[in-house]
């Protein structure tokens, strides 16, 4: 079975992460995803700390694997959320969008593992000398908001850059991704929209079905001008959304109003309207709805198989 220092490292079966979906990735999700072997993720998103305690106490009830709570730094709860995760003394955090160097050290003391989610070499280091136990380099074909970089490009530069372990995210979605990111020099790898369609995933039933019917070009960017480029579907919110981004007699405050409340409106409400759906780029690779035990068990031994059939290259 496929097996890295990931998995001494956190106690878990598969080096596969749930990536956290703000709105999406509750107790069910990550619970069925450590059950399966991987590493759950609970998502804090922009939700109150009390909100994500409850997830977190949750979850325990549904499994005594590892699981890990993703910290969205933006997050106006993100101080309260990071003392939170110490005091419950959770497994494992991640963070996004945002340095969490201020946090290690409560984090550190509670025993706490911390994987930030980097999407360059020079932050992947500053997580490295900050106390990080391992990185998550996160390419640009992931959905939600991205750096610049394409995994390709991104993941054999942190795997350079540090020596503690990193995992790879962005555009994988099935085994040929994970071998591909072995290959790269990752040790793991974290993946999101494929989880979307989980039947254990909570979110609203047109979620799933616009990410079953996705095509590679249906998602986009949106929010460069605002500093906070952001992957989604294509729809009338994010085309609206790129129209007013580069219509010079909208004002950012307004755009900032324009984008609010639009993740629960897709994840809670399925509004196909007004709702952004979060997606990566590999949203045309995912065709069916499956358990989280599945969709582990099929990336992990499609990887396996690939990297077996690899030595045929070399005669
Ligand atoms: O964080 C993510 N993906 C996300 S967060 C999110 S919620 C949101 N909604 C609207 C606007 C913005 C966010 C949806 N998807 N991925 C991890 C990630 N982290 N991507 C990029 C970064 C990042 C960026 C800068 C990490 C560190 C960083 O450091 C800069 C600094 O402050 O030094």
């Amino acid at each position: 079975m496929l097996k890295s220092v990931i998995c001494d490292l956190l106690g878990i079966q598969y080096p596969v992460f749930q990536g956290a979906m703000a709105w999406i990735s509750d107790a069910d999700l990550a619970a069925a995803v450590s059950n399966a072997g991987g590493l759950g993720i609970i998502a804090g998103g922009n939700a109150p700390t009390a909100v994500v305690q409850e997830q977190i106490r949750k979850a325990r009830t549904l499994t005594d694997k590892p699981f890990g709570v993703n910290i969205m730094l933006m997050s106006p709860y993100a101080a309260e959320i990071a003392q939170m995760t110490a005091d419950e003394k959770v497994a494992v955090v991640t963070t996004g969008a945002g340095n969490p160097a201020k946090y290690m050290p409560a984090w550190k003391q509670a025993g706490v593992t911390v994987i930030p989610v980097v999407p360059s070499s020079a932050i992947a280091r500053l997580m490295e000398r900050s106390g990080a136990a391992a990185v998550v380099a996160e390419g640009g074909e992931s959905g939600g908001h991205v750096g610049d970089l394409t995994t390709m490009a991104l993941l054999p530069q942190v795997c350079d850059a540090v020596s503690i372990p990193v995992l790879g995210a962005g555009g994988i979605a099935d085994g040929r991704g994970m071998a591909a990111a072995f290959m790269l020099g990752a040790c793991g790898v974290q993946v999101g929209t494929r989880f979307l369609v989980a039947k254990e995933c909570n979110v609203h039933p047109t979620y799933k079905a616009k990410i079953l019917k996705a095509r590679d070009i249906d998602t986009m960017m949106t929010g460069r001008r605002l500093g906070h480029p952001v992957r989604s579907l294509k729809t009338p919110f994010s085309q609206e959304f790129f129209k007013k981004e580069y219509d010079s007699s909208v004002s950012d405050e307004e755009l900032e109003k324009f984008g609010e409340g639009a993740l629960r409106l897709s994840a809670i409400e399925g509004d196909e309207q007004h709702g952004c759906f979060l997606s990566g780029q590999v949203a045309g690779m995912v065709h069916q709805e499956q358990t989280a035990a599945e969709i582990v068990l099929d990336i992990v031994t499609g990887a396996e198989a690939r990297l077996r059939q690899a030595a045929q290259w070399i005669d």
